[in-house]
């Protein structure tokens, strides 16, 4: 055994007289190809060869095979080192079979490195994919080429612009494998070592990717296949430059030959790696990990182990978050107040299952099974966890965590999803506070990926660690925060809403605020937001004067999309919105009532004024330390509020604006307009006189 650097050995083994070398990487957490890991397999292979081996196992020690380039080398200064295309000449070009044993994820470089060897071979639980797309690039080291070369075009259009990881059988399905072993690491080995051998014995070609044009060929000048995966994939890539740049390099893989294919493949790659789209979504995966992390917690805290759990509540959240649970196999006591509302939630979550993509009858029958409705909160008394999703009413909810005082067991984690509720003040009425945490969904709650975990003053550190856990488990981003109205993410929400209700009053119409911020890249502004929700919630006719546009929206009968009239008009069928002239004339009226004199707004002013007070927030956030740092503020925007990740979040667009053009602007629309939200931050003050960042502030 030789080490040729800090995460690269070279071990040879004889298979029945066959002298096999065996490169190993062993570079924790991911096997990631730091500048050490490519000069260690560079130097591997080459040296393999001198040495006389017969044939080289490209194997790696951890958890996984190669999850891609090192993100982290991304713009830094790492030593020099062999490039990824001579690691992979070497590989490609070596004069005896090079074969790849992956196990875990052979993602992004790391794929392009397997596509090098002459043979793959995976164990069954292995996964492969070119997620680069997901990082706003693509495969640069070959794979835009390689991919297609073995997968066929479509399947490598699929795989990259999704960056979806497949499994082992449809890996070897595709042609992207040649062998599938089950079992472990040690297995993974022997087989590779016995696919060497047999490789060597049977005198089997170098087959190099690169030179398999079979399956290119069959979409060379197939300009209409490109034309109709563009157009399927469109709206899921809005405002993404990546995809297309991947599309383009697969069509140039079908219409050029190899090497001129990889000279297209590095030049929109380089465009895209020195771009502000990827820059943001590097930042943004590292910011996704770090929210997972909260300071005084760590694998020593002891965790609740959930093997039941219980929710109070099958409305619109109650119903969503025991989906969650019962996707994972963590069976759920539902409660409701009387059968008529449990069989109502119950019926909604078999419906929701029932129209997924996914779902089949026995699926459909195993999840409800995992699901036990009853209208007895008694039947809490076993859960390791019971979350309340009832009316958004603070002495209900009072009433309820007294109740539930008394039935769960000791050790029990009780949660709240209220969505702006004091959670001190709820926990205040238990005997143990220190179980008591809010855990914050968002709607729909089987399908958002967000979970804000609210940390009571008195929520213990394996209370808080439970939530992060658990949320984990049940496939959520979580994000810890403090107890404030709205905590990080509907605090910033209100922030905008303000000055969304008031910029039309001044002129700017619903469609054209909302024409701006889709142009900005979220799924739908705040006025198409609020038909979807419903303009009438929590509005009492009863106690309706006219006094404000929701009112006189509320009294002129418009509801929203659920009676096709709110800010805008929706086509019954379609669904299609379209400005209502009724609408903008009772704003203007409304306006005038008020003596607010109407004009020309700017789409500059827009986004301004709807985007600059949630950044002030943020940074007044940060400074009552409700959030842990920058980042967790952008991983709420991104994961629970349409905030397009190829801008990072709103902390790091403000960076990328500079702090001291927003906080300049945010003095001046004080002056102007006055109000708290514009009142500046003094941390963002602080950090714009200092050329610091809010996206890596640390509370
Ligand atoms: N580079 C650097 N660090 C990485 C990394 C990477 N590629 N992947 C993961 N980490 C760190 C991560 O930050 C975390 O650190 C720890 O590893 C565990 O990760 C030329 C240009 C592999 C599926 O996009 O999808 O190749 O927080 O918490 O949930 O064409 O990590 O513990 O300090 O996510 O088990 C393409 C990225 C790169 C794959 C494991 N590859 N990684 O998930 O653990 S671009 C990717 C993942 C590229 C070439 C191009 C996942 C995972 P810390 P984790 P996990
Ligand atoms: P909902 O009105 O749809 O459902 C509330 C359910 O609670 C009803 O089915 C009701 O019958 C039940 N309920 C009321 N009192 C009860 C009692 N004493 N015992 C048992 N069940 C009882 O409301 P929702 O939208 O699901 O909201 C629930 C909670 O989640 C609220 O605190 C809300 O603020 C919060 N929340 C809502 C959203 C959202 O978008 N709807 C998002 C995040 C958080």
């Amino acid at each position: 055994m030789a080490a040729l650097t800090e995460s690269v050995r070279l071990e040879t083994t004889t298979s029945n007289g066959v002298d096999v070398a065996l490169v190993i990487v062993d570079n924790p957490p991911v096997n990631a190809l730091s500048w050490h890991v490519r000069q260690g397999l560079f130097d591997g292979v080459n040296q393999a060869v001198a040495d006389g081996a017969r044939a080289v196992v490209v194997i790696c020690d951890g958890r996984t095979f190669i999850a891609g380039a090192d993100i982290s080398e991304f713009g830094g200064s790492a030593p020099e080192a062999a490039g990824l295309p001579e690691v992979q000449a070497a590989m490609e070009d070596a004069p005896v079979p090079v074969i790849a044993a992956i196990h875990g994820t052979a993602l992004g470089g790391g794929l392009e490195v397997a596509l090098c060897a002459h043979y793959r071979v995976a164990v069954s639980s292995a996964k492969f994919g070119l997620p680069e797309v997901n990082l706003g690039l693509l495969p640069g080291a070959g794979g835009t080429q390689r991919l297609p070369r073995l997968t066929g075009v479509p399947k490598a259009l699929e795989m990259m612009t999704s960056g979806r990881h497949i499994p082992t059988g449809e890996a070897l399905e595709c042609g992207l494998i040649d062998e599938v072993v089950d079992g472990d690491l040690a297995a993974l080995r022997a087989a590779a070592v016995a696919f060497a051998e047999r490789a060597v014995t049977e005198n089997m070609p170098l087959a190099r990717v690169r030179d398999r044009n079979e399956k290119v060929a069959e979409a060379k000048g197939n300009t209409e296949l490109f034309a109709n995966f563009r157009k399927s994939i469109a709206r899921r890539t809005r405002g993404f430059l990546a995809p297309e740049y991947n599309v383009q390099c697969v069509e140039a893989a079908a219409n050029l030959p190899f090497e001129e294919g990889l000279a297209v493949e590095r030049k929109l790659f380089v465009e895209l790696l020195t771009g502000t789209q990827s820059a943001a979504q590097r930042y943004y995966f590292f910011a996704e990990r770090a929210a997972n992390k909260v300071p005084g917690i760590d694998k020593t805290t002891p965790l609740v182990d959930i093997q039941k759990c219980g929710v109070l509540g099958a409305g619109t959240m109650g119903g969503g978050i025991a989906m969650n649970f019962a996707n994972v196999g963590i069976p759920v006591t539902i409660v409701e107040r009387d059968q008529a509302a449990l069989d109502k939630g119950l019926a909604v979550i078999r419906k929701n299952y029932e129209r997924s993509r996914t779902s089949t009858p026995e699926l459909v029958d195993q999840r409800m099974s995992m699901i036990t409705g009853s209208t007895d909160k008694a039947d809490f008394g076993d859960c390791d966890m019971v979350i309340e999703a009832v009316f958004e009413d603070m002495e209900l909810k009072k009433t309820i965590f007294r109740e539930l005082d008394q039935i769960c067991k000791p050790g029990a984690i009780m949660a709240s999803n209220t969505s702006a509720l004091d959670v001190n003040e709820i926990a205040s009425v238990t005997t143990r506070p220190e179980s008591v945490i809010g855990m914050h969904f968002f709607s729909p709650a089987n399908v958002m990926k967000l979970l804000e975990n609210v940390r009571g003053d008195k929520s213990s550190d394996s209370t808080v660690a439970t939530a992060m856990a658990i949320g984990k488990k049940i496939g959520k981003v979580c994000v810890m925060v403090g107890v404030c109205p709205g905590f990080v993410g509907n605090r910033i929400l209100f922030q905008r809403r303000i000055e969304a209700d008031r910029i039309i009053l001044e002129g700017a119409t619903p469609a054209q605020v909302d024409r701006v911020l889709y142009d900005f890249g979220f799924p739908m502004g705040p006025f198409a937001m609020s038909d979807l929700a419903g303009l009438d919630i929590g509005w009492k006719q009863e106690l309706s004067k006219g006094e404000t546009l929701r009112d006189l929206m509320c009294e002129s009968g418009r509801r929203g999309q659920k009676n096709g009239r709110g800010y805008y008009t929706y086509d019954p069928e379609t669904r299609a919105a379209t400005p209502d002239p009724e609408v903008e004339q009772i704003i203007k009226d409304f306006a005038i009532g008020k003596g607010i004199e109407q004009r020309e707004v700017s789409d500059q002013e827009v986004l301004e004024r709807c985007l600059y007070p949630m950044i002030n927030e943020g940074a007044k956030i940060l400074e009552e330390g409700i959030a842990i740092r920058g980042s967790d503020i952008d991983v709420t925007w991104v994961n629970g509020y349409g905030w397009p990740v190829y801008r990072g979040g709103p902390m790091h667009w403000a960076d990328s604006i500079g702090l001291a053009e927003i906080v300049e602007k945010v003095k001046g629309y004080n002056d102007s307009l006055g109000g708290r939200h514009w009142e500046p931050s003094p941390l963002l003050e602080r950090l714009a006189a200092e050329g610091g960042k809010l996206s890596t502030h640390a509370s």
